[in-house]
């Protein structure tokens, strides 16, 4: 490449694009201003659908959740300065989810230092844990674009291709074909871990997996189930792999804070726990108190720096999650019993009646008498979100897709709400944020349009991100929006009220949810009894031409335990 302008060449803006269409960039999410106007265009030009956000946050959370669904890197473009750190948040969850996401940034002239934009943008992207490109002139952009795609896709990573304006001015040429940027190899474990863990497998008579997001990106399930049946191991997973065993008799679900009583004792009852592309962090192991006082742990990852990163393990193997299972499994006889390891037909009976939580017994909180309409203005009537999300849990289809935002409320979807498969899931917490969770769903519902998107959020969270509620109206996408509504970061409130401090700060007078949902175009209704929810019957049976809003008032007279859990951690 050749650092001087070629005239005969392409402009920088349509080069860039061409690289992305020609990797596969189909999808583009963005805020557009005037410094990635033109780059912009030019992906639309070459067939990309471009999505218009309200909000670079937005833009961000809505690349990275369709990243997280499509299995292909998500693509942002944003303005120059504040479009990058409008954006900054929806970043930062990705790079720490380690999803594949090319931020598209246009950047100043590194001449215009006094621009009013000028930001140290790689000092922003290495603040997040994101990895910045940058052509330094316009024979770079080619190559940097391919550094950049190939680093995202093969190194999971979340990355900046900063564009400075003048390099963008310039023009370069397209080579005759791409260096190549397609996705790593699967890391093959050496023979000895294998037989390390297959040994410790043939030992155990309680062995428990654990499959994380590793597993899911390997698309691992099979391997992990024919292993599973070889030494009769149980199948939970992180929250990020939710899903992903969902209809083996032996799923435990979710392990760590919203693991169902019965799925915490069998974890905690293993004589052995395996982390399959999972990090094993506190979360999942409620702070390493699912593990057993005799309990060994062996993790399992294709990158190094993972095992043993958050619990200690005893053994640690390094490789892909589905090779490295299936080699296991290969050492491992065939044809055992079905009853084997943790196995038994008694347990799988109890898993049946037990495993999920709504079957868990509960006492109805809900402060409906029975006799009030629902619907009158001084109606206070609440409803416990338990009920709530069973009652939803019964309506929804089952092809869906759960994108839950963050607060005391989340532990109700996530746990009441099931999910057909690991897609079905989509848990943008990496960083705890609150105000991803509408993004979130609405980078699902493109992604997958065969699927009801369900948004979970409280009604925190719905308010710092209300402007995408306008995006998901224009672009028509027939969503289901549930507002936990406790007036309140509730989460604060518990956390700070059993103190005695001033809660007053944390404490909001009733908004009108329903009535701004309508206002935004959506069909909305406000739930305090299971019986408000009729009208969602109704607008499930079609044609769903507008969001379905659901005001859900629910009562929160104490925390949550999956709070309690993650206060811990503070
Ligand atoms: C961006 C951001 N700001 C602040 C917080 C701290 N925080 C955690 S939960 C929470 C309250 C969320 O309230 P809401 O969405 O209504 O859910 P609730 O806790 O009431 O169920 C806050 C402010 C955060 N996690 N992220």
């Amino acid at each position: 490449m050749t650092d001087l302008p070629d005239p005969q060449g392409l402009p920088v803006t349509e080069a860039v694009a061409e690289v992305l269409a020609k990797l596969g960039a189909d999808t583009v999410f963005g805020v557009v201003g005037s410094g990635n106007f033109v780059v912009t265009n030019a992906l639309i030009q070459r067939g990309a659908r471009y999505v218009a956000a309200r909000h670079e946050g937005g833009a961000a959370v809505m690349a990275d959740a369709w990243a997280r669904l499509t299995g292909r890197p998500g693509i942002v473009s944003v303005h120059q300065g504040p479009g990058l750190t409008n954006a900054m948040t929806g970043i930062t969850e990705a790079a720490k989810s380690r999803t594949p996401l090319i931020v598209l940034a246009a950047d100043v002239a590194s001449s215009a230092v006094r621009s009013n934009f000028r930001i140290d943008v790689s000092g922003l992207g290495a603040a997040v844990g994101a990895e910045v490109f940058r052509p330094r002139t316009p024979g770079f952009a080619v190559d940097e674009t391919v550094r950049a795609y190939r680093t995202a896709l093969a190194g999971r990573r979340t990355v900046v291709l900063a564009l400075p304006l003048d390099v963008q001015a310039g023009s370069c040429t397209m080579p005759a074909a791409l260096p190549a940027a397609g996705p790593a190899a699967a890391l093959a474990p050496s023979a000895a871990s294998v037989g390390e863990l297959a040994s410790a497998l043939a030992a155990a008579r309680r062995p428990v997996f654990i499959a994380g997001r590793g597993s899911r990106a390997a698309g691992a399930r099979a391997e992990l189930e024919l292993l599973g049946s070889r030494c009769g191991a149980l199948l939970a997973t992180s929250a990020a792999a939710k899903g992903l065993f969902r209809g083996s008799p032996w799923d435990l679900d979710v392990s760590g804070g919203f693991a169902s009583p019965l799925a915490a004792e069998l974890i905690q009852g293993a004589d052995l726990v395996v982390g399959w592309g999972c990090s094993l962090n506190m979360w999942t192991l409620r702070h390493g108190r699912l593990i057993g006082p005799s309990a060994t742990v062996a993790q399992v990852d294709d990158d190094a720096s993972a095992l043993g990163a958050h619990q200690p393990v005893a053994l640690g193997v390094t490789g892909d999650v589905a090779l490295t299972a299936r080699a296991v499994a290969d050492v491992l006889p065939a044809g055992v019993p079905e009853f084997t390891g943790y196995r038994s037909a008694e347990l799988r009976e109890r898993l049946a009646a037990q495993v999920r939580w709504r079957d868990v017994p509960y006492e109805d909180e809900g402060t409906g008498t029975g006799k009030g309409t629902g619907t009158g203005s001084g109606d206070q009537a609440r409803i416990d979100p338990r009920t709530l999300s069973i009652a939803l849990d019964d309506m929804l289809p089952a092809e869906r897709i759960v994108a839950v935002d963050s607060g005391n409320f989340m532990g109700f979807p996530s746990m009441f709400l099931s999910v057909p498969d690991a897609d079905g899931f989509c848990f943008t917490q990496a960083y705890q944020s609150i105000g991803l969770g509408l993004a979130s769903a609405i980078g699902s519902a493109i992604a997958r349009p065969d699927r009801l998107t369900v948004a979970a959020l409280g009604d925190g969270g719905a308010l710092m991100g209300i402007s995408e509620l306008e995006t998901v109206v224009r672009l028509g996408l027939p969503m289901v929006i549930v507002v936990y509504d406790d007036e309140a970061y509730g989460a604060e409130v518990h956390h700070f009220g059993p103190d005695g401090h001033r809660l007053d700060t944390v404490r909001f007078p009733p908004a009108k949810i329903a009535k701004i949902g309508r206002g935004f175009g959506c069909d909305a209704i406000t739930v305090r009894r299971r019986r408000d929810l009729r009208p969602a019957a109704a607008w499930l049976d079609g044609p769903r031409t507008a969001p379905l809003l659901i005001d859900a008032k629910v009562t929160s007279s104490h925390g949550s335990w999956w709070l309690e859990e993650a206060f811990r951690g503070h």
